[in-house]
């Protein structure tokens, strides 16, 4: 039975990639796709996904708009790394299918309320404005849900301030909510999605696929490999939210240890910092883990993988 998640994310180069994983791979079933405002503006993510779907040739699977604002602080975009668009880079086609009129909040609580209790998995690359919202307007998701695979936060440092990851810091309320609920969290955070890094060796077996999604890949990543190497030095970009994807395809991929998690509220330095107890032995009740190691080679196999599977889905 392949794995059935929700895909909560804010294309995004590399959201687009976990899209791409997503449905290319045969263990993972989409049963919905959320966005939330983060890389860009709500519209424009919204967009990004649905062009993606397209690219991918995703089709009976509900899309839907959420949050266009964190829930306490002001809104913040990335355009540094992902561009104005939040895609910047390749000519994206005009989406095949319009978004779900329910709310991505919404969505999220029917999709896991008409579904097997345990056998739903959220999957936010994003901020987890949507996710706290769901969990807030519908307990009775928590303890349904089966895990939450999450990219964001690190235990060794930020991307967006010294301490603190893009996803957390922009709504660090909504992670407070999401790590402090009792469902499963695992936590994929910049400790392994910077040693993801799509080297020249990785692109080139990317292209080496031959499809219209491979060169759309290509693109993506020669506009994040110049705006990473730009704005924070990296040789070949990180990339990170597919690694979520990949984990719970084979949980090979990362390694994880149990550790209690919270996040920074009201630190003047440390706003969003993602803070794990690596104290032994973990206390038997938690319910959380943190991912400190990532086999890279098995990851960036799934990916090529994927891509393989999709071949040209419009020709
Ligand atoms: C990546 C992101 C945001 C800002 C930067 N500098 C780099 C996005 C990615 O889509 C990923 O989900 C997460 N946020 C990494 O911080
Ligand atoms: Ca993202």
């Amino acid at each position: 039975m392949p794995r059935r998640i929700i895909l909560d994310c804010d294309p995004g180069h590399d959201d687009a990639i976990a899209l791409l994983l997503a449905h290319g791979n045969p263990d993972i079933e989409l049963a919905a796709v959320t966005t939330v405002m983060g890389n860009a503006g709500i519209e424009n993510v919204t967009r990004n996904a649905l062009s993606v779907a397209r690219i991918a040739g995703i089709t009976g699977v509900p899309f839907a708009r959420g949050s266009a604002r964190p829930l306490v602080r002001t809104v913040e975009y990335a355009p540094d790394i992902h561009g104005d668009s939040g895609l910047d880079g390749p000519v994206l086609p005009e989406p095949a299918f319009e978004v779900d009129p329910r709310s991505a909040v919404q969505l999220i609580i029917d999709t896991i309320m008409e579904s097997e209790p345990g056998t739903i998995t959220l999957v936010p690359t994003g901020a987890l404005t949507n996710i706290a919202l769901a969990a807030r307007l519908e307990p009775r998701i928590v303890p349904r849900v089966r895990e939450v695979v999450l990219m964001g936060g690190g235990v060794h440092g930020g991307n967006w301030s010294p301490t603190s990851e893009f996803n957390i810091v922009i709504d660090p309320e909504a992670a407070h909510i999401v790590f402090n609920e009792s469902w499963p969290v695992t936590m994929v955070g910049i400790d392994v999605t910077h040693k993801a890094l799509a080297t020249p060796e990785v692109r080139e077996r990317i292209a080496a696929v031959g499809t219209k999604p491979s060169v759309f890949v290509g693109e993506l990543l020669d506009f994040f490999g110049a705006t990473y190497l730009e704005a924070q030095g990296f040789t070949s970009p990180p990339v990170h939210d597919p690694v979520t994807v990949a984990y719970i395809i084979d949980p090979a991929v990362l390694e994880v240890v149990k550790a209690p998690l919270d996040v920074e509220l009201s630190g003047s330095l440390t706003l969003g910092m993602t803070v794990a107890d690596l104290r032994r032995p973990a206390p038997a009740d938690c319910t959380t883990q943190v991912a400190l190691g990532i086999d890279e080679a098995r990851f960036w196999d799934l990916v090529v993988d994927a891509l393989e599977r999709i071949g040209d889905p419009e020709a």
